[in-house]
């Protein structure tokens, strides 16, 4: 076994996205693409102190690709001086255990192998992300690092060494360092029985209640079926598609109504278990869904964080709620009546991670079927699930009680987000420049018809301060807010491989519960229509209809 400087050049665009970097497949087969970044994560670790003889978390959802990334970076985890790595068995971890295995363990940081909700296989996508010591995403400072030394590099450092067996439990080494290959679930499971009531849970199912959780092929299925079939008895099957597969079985790995429609469509008919659930590529998203009802991520934080003491681990109550900017304002009322902070950040969970590790917030959510809390940083799909199961068992009632219950006391945030994906990205960025010199006008305004009118009160470009670090994040997505708090907020994904992709976010709120049963799309048409009316979306995209509306 030797060390080798491979002389390289750089790639363009290997910046990181929202979450990490994502592209083809066929983008990271290159040689040396993944090397290169590889290299400017080392280099970065190496400029911030000291990565020798630390120990680093990797694994990944299994997807087409991560077990040929993974050897790659063992051996250049040897040939930076890396003390130890731990693996998950086959290469698998979900996103929330590499962040629980980096806290449990003091690790240095973590890299994980996912582009969690994007489709998978050869011709699919692949991603690279790095956790620092909290468990959490990089921060900018130090992702604009690894992009900063992508854009220079002029060699890496790998070690020759053969391929580890990924498959055993126990150790091997690569020059020094040393590969300790992990159970992939035991360390998240033993954290989850910790914060919930297990036996309540395990009591439930003893009752009879029925469930399924569909892990879409996807990493969350080995987690869900220790969890759910095995601690805590659920009957065998309850899981399904739990085993993961390179491609996800060539579907879209996210749990939303679209991609998840099988178990939409179980839900809806006759045959409905009492609770419905599904988690994405990685493992940190879920979708929670009743008998008839899907349920909005937006209002499943604002409900977990109403009913946060029913579960032992927050049995003492949460010091403050954070959401993304285009999600729903239902956690805002929420915080309100607790009398706890409410924190608006950008897209993406690494901006949570100051307000985690203050302890500022307790519980942390997005719009895309993300929501998670300080046991890790980064959202956790079987977490949510749990917490779901937990809060069923300790009130007795079924999600669709849960959740009419909810709005009769906080009223309904009627929300959605309508994608148009994969949309020339020269025509969506022009769009975007257009709406941000119209902002400044729109303040004031009257827009929609009729009786159907919204007053402008704020319109801008979301930046955000860093209420620990005082960091800038500025153009994180344009809002118009209306006097009554309606919004509409539009923005580019982070994540997208293909072109560009425009999301569009709404929102309304409703008080009355007379009205509470409205369809979604019909409550927020008024605002659909303004959005058109201001952004001129369809002309611009060359879209009819959205490509996916959740
Ligand atoms: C999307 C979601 C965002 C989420 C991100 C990563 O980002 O909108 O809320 O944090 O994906 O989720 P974007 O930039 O495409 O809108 V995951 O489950 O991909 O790690
Ligand atoms: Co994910």
């Amino acid at each position: 076994m030797t060390i080798q400087t491979i002389a390289t050049t750089p790639f363009a665009g290997q910046r990181p996205g929202t979450s990490g970097l994502r592209k083809k497949v066929t983008e990271f087969q290159q040689p040396g693409y993944l090397e290169n970044f590889v290299e400017a994560i080392f280099l970065t670790l190496g400029a911030l102190g000291n990565v020798q003889g630390r120990t680093l978390v990797l694994g990944g959802d299994g997807r087409y690709f991560n077990r040929d990334a993974i050897q790659t970076i063992l051996r250049m985890a040897a040939a930076h001086g890396v003390g130890r790595v731990l693996v998950g068995r086959g290469g698998i971890l979900s996103t929330p255990a590499v962040s629980c295995v980096i806290r449990k363990r003091a690790a240095l940081g973590g890299i994980v192998l996912s582009a969690s909700h994007n489709p998978g296989g050869p011709d699919g996508d692949f991603g690279i992300k790095y956790n620092i010591d909290n468990g959490g995403p990089a921060p900018e400072k130090i992702t604009d690092a690894i992009y900063e030394h992508t854009k220079t590099l002029a060699s890496y450092r790998i070690s020759d060494a053969g391929p580890v067996d990924l498959d055993r439990i126990g150790s091997i080494r690569i020059e020094d360092m040393e590969v300790e290959v992990i159970d992939a679930v035991s360390d998240y499971a033993e954290l989850m029985a910790g914060l919930f009531d297990f036996d309540a849970i395990r009591a439930l199912f003893q009752r009879g209640f029925t469930m399924r959780f569909d892990g879409m092929h996807a990493v969350s299925g080995p987690y869900a079926k220790a969890i759910i079939e095995g601690m805590l008895g659920a009957p065998a099957g309850t899981v399904v598609n739990a085993e993961p597969l390179e491609d996800f079985g060539g579907h879209h790995p996210d749990p939303n109504p679209v991609n998840a429609a099988d178990l939409i469509a179980l839900m809806d008919g006759p045959d409905a278990p009492d609770f419905g659930a599904a988690s994405d590529g990685d493992g940190d998203r879920n979708m929670i869904v009743g008998r008839k009802l899907a349920v909005s991520p937006s209002d499943s934080l604002a409900i977990i964080a109403a009913n946060a003491t029913a579960a032992p681990g927050y049995r003492d109550g949460i010091k403050g709620i954070a959401r993304s900017m285009p999600t729903s304002q239902a956690a805002d009322r929420v915080a309100a009546a607790l009398g706890v902070s409410c924190f608006e950040t950008p897209t993406g969970w690494k901006y949570f991670g100051n307000l985690l590790d203050a302890g500022l917030a307790t519980l942390c959510g997005e719009e895309s079927y993300g929501t998670g809390s300080m046991h890790i940083r980064e959202k956790d799909g079987v977490w949510a699930v749990l917490f779901w199961l937990n809060l069923i068992a300790a009130t007795g009632k079924s999600v669709n009680e849960i959740v009419q219950a909810h709005w009769a006391r906080f009223g309904r945030n009627y929300y959605s987000r309508h994608d148009y994906e994969a949309v020339d990205a020269g025509a969506a960025n022009a769009m975007m420049d257009d709406l941000r010199g119209k902002l400044p006008s729109l303040a004031g305004q009257t827009l929609g018809e009729g009786e159907n009118n919204y007053r402008v009160q704020l319109a801008d470009d979301f930046t955000y301060t860093d209420p620990v670090d005082n960091s800038v994040s500025t153009r994180q997505g344009v809002r118009i807010v209306m006097t009554d708090g309606s919004r509409i907020v539009l923005r580019l994904s982070g994540t997208g491989t293909e072109g560009a992709t425009v999301r569009l976010y709404l929102e309304r709120y409703e008080a009355d519960p007379a009205r509470h049963d409205l369809d979604t799309q019909q409550a927020l048409a008024p605002l659909i229509a303004i959005a058109e009316q201001v952004s001129g979306l369809k002309a611009r995209t060359g879209r009819e209809q959205p490509s996916v509306i959740t």
